[in-house]
């Protein structure tokens, strides 16, 4: 035993397998010193101290923006990595044609070779997790050891962590998912560190079998918070396709309406569709009495009760979301979580000490510093084209704070799921609205959904990308396979929840968008609510169910019918074209796609 395991002078646990485990993994990495998280106030504000001290951190303005730090990461450090993203299944085919596969054997040399001393010089934080409210059915347990504090403030917001995670651990009774994360830059004896540690290479690796994560090289978002995409969407799939649950790139919203009827519905829908704005949605003042409360944003993990109704729980506790765009216009609920003890990660840092992103106000500050700490102006983004912030800048902050918080976040039984909404952005085809005429109609609009691209940095924008089910990047198992799941799933329940599909993004010929979205999106909610509760009227279409201009709830806005008749237009000629596009993406998992996918298909073109 080296004298790093006598830094480890008391484990916070009793558990003989998760000290073993902590004792070799610091062997391995050769970390200076080992602290056992207990997820405290005070050790909180200890570890930010210590990334104000070096650099990390920046303390904000705190009469303006209370318990607030800004970090700015390495410029080469700013997203997930899907091209380093790993699915280590032992065998490939299990993986599937979407995701990258490496033999797993292969994959542990290197990362054995990768995580050799990573850690020299730093602390290893032995940081427990509870993805789900802690001794929640639901819940599912994990330890990620990291040496970034960084990773340890945000996962404090973003999960629950600490003793009470220990003391579910020391009952023995649940199954814990080892994570392992090294920012991959170890200190030589006297070298001085940087505010950013990260390393050109990098490894984000899942080996479903084993139930295990390792991460190298980046410490941001979801590359590093491990719970994420990592845990609650990628191993998780695994966990609940063998255990009959589903777990999904889902938020989840609550209806309610002015009697007290609450109503519970979960949407996928891809990046840049506003799944944020839409989980804190305020409805439009002629809507007295409706309230839309958020359980969750990002991630659903749900799984039929024992009478067959499906129920979720947001696993996560907090939101990592998206800073520019986000305003009081936009998101009025999302500005009043981050007003207070918030993480910013790559906005802008104004004289004041707050911060600014590109669409958070109509007028852009004088001068600041941006994402990189270098000054910006107004005049220097119009010659340069510069951002203050980055595109994907971030805000961590408590879900607790949320104004539009639901009362049952935290339940641990979840709560009871009526619609599932799939949609994406579509300046053409798609109407604004639809209902799948049935489940396996259902799961074949989530597997044939698809966005148009909007980042020019990703390539052509405006192509459509597929995305079944938003869970592309998130499937930790074969694409073909989730589709059988989904279709399974109907058999375990007594009334499935019915589906969806709706597109805020329609354009007319001249590009202006036919819907005002935001808000007025609550006008939708309220007939999907209805028809789930099977009392609105609809209108047969070759795609499904449509309302009737009558069906909507216009009141306190001037909607001309023929704009309606516009933005529902279901055209033959576009949707024989849309299905060729279906087709291109069967192709991709063919030999392992249900054949009920293939006889929707055959439905669909014969209705057109
Ligand atoms: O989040 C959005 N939603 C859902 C809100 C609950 N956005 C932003 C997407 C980027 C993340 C939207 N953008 C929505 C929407 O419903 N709709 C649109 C498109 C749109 C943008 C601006 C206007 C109208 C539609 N109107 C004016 O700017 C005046
Ligand atoms: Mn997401």
């Amino acid at each position: 035993m080296n004298e790093n395991i006598a830094g480890m002078a008391r484990p916070f646990t009793t558990n003989e397998h998760l000290i073993r485990w902590v004792e070799k993994m610091a062997e391995l990495t050769q970390p200076e010193a080992i602290h056992w998280v207990d997820g405290s106030q005070q050790e909180y504000d200890r570890l930010c101290e210590e990334m104000v001290a070096a650099g990390t951190f920046t303390r904000l303005n705190q009469e303006l923006w209370p318990g607030c730090f800004l970090a700015r990461s390495d410029p080469r450090d700013v997203a997930r990595v899907e091209d380093r993203t790993f699915i280590c299944s032992l065998s490939k085919d299990n993986a599937g044609p979407t995701n990258n596969w490496v033999d797993p054997f292969e994959m542990r040399r290197k990362l054995k070779e990768l995580f050799h001393g990573a850690m020299r010089g730093r602390t290893m934080y032995v940081l427990p997790f509870s993805m789900g409210p802690v001794g929640s059915p639901m819940s599912r347990i994990g330890v990620e050891l990291t040496d970034s504090p960084y990773v340890v403030a945000n996962m404090r917001i973003m999960t629950r962590i600490g003793l009470p995670v220990f003391q579910e651990i020391d009952k023995g009774e649940v199954r814990v998912v080892p994570c392992m994360h090294s920012v991959g830059m170890p200190l030589a004896p006297g070298q001085k560190d940087v505010s950013w540690p990260c390393n050109e290479t990098k490894y984000i690796v899942h080996f479903p079998e084993t139930r295990e994560i390792w991460s190298y090289g980046s410490g941001y978002g979801g590359n590093a918070l491990l719970g994420k995409k990592c845990f609650a969407l990628r191993i998780a799939s695994n966990i609940a396709r063998d255990e009959g649950w589903m777990a999904e790139h889902m938020l989840i919203l609550g209806v309610e309406s002015p009697e007290g009827e609450k109503t519970y519905v979960a949407a996928a829908f891809p990046s840049a569709c506003g799944k944020t704005n839409l989980a804190m949605l305020v409805p439009p003042a002629a809507f007295q009495g409706w309230k839309v409360t958020t359980v969750g944003d990002d991630i659903a993990w749900i799984k039929p009760d024992a009478n067959g109704q499906l129920r979720a729980i947001n696993p996560e506790a907090g939101f990592f979301g998206v800073a520019p765009g986000t305003s009081d216009k936009t998101n009025p609920n999302a500005m009043a979580t981050l007003r207070r003890n918030t993480i910013f990660t790559n906005v802008a840092l104004t004289p004041e000490g707050g911060v600014w992103w590109e669409g958070m106000t109509d007028e852009a500050p004088a001068e600041c510093l941006d994402w990189r700490g270098q000054r910006w102006t107004p005049a220097i983004a119009k010659e340069t084209g510069a951002k203050a912030a980055h595109p994907n800048g971030r805000f961590t902050a408590p879900a607790a704070q949320c104004p539009s918080i639901d009362a049952a976040w935290e339940n641990p039984a979840g709560v009871p799921i009526s619609a599932f909404l799939f949609g994406g952005r579509r300046s053409t085809t798609m109407p604004l609205i639809y209902q799948a005429f049935n489940w396996s109609a259902g799961v074949y609009v989530g597997a044939t959904m698809g966005s148009e691209t909007t980042a020019a940095a990703t390539g052509a924008v405006g192509i459509v990308r597929r995305d079944p089910m938003a869970m592309l990047p998130f499937c930790g198992y074969h694409m073909g396979d989730y589709f059988r799941h989904w279709l399974k799933m109907q058999r375990t329940l007594d009334a499935a929840p019915r589906i969806f599909h709706v597109n805020w993004f329609r354009k007319d010929e001249q590009g202006r968008f036919l819907w005002p979205g935001f808000g007025e999106n609550m006008r939708i909610l309220k007939w999907i609510v209805d028809r789930a509760r099977g009392r609105a009227q609809a209108k047969e279409t070759p795609i499904g169910w449509t309302p009737y201009y009558e069906d909507i709830d216009w009141t306190g806005l001037d909607y001309p019918r023929e704009a309606f008749e516009t933005m529902q237009e279901v055209s033959r000629a576009a949707w024989r074209k849309e299905v060729l596009g279906h087709e291109e993406l069967f192709l991709d998992v063919h030999d392992h796609l249900p054949s009920e996918m293939i006889y929707q298909r055959e439905l669909l073109i014969c209705r057109l």
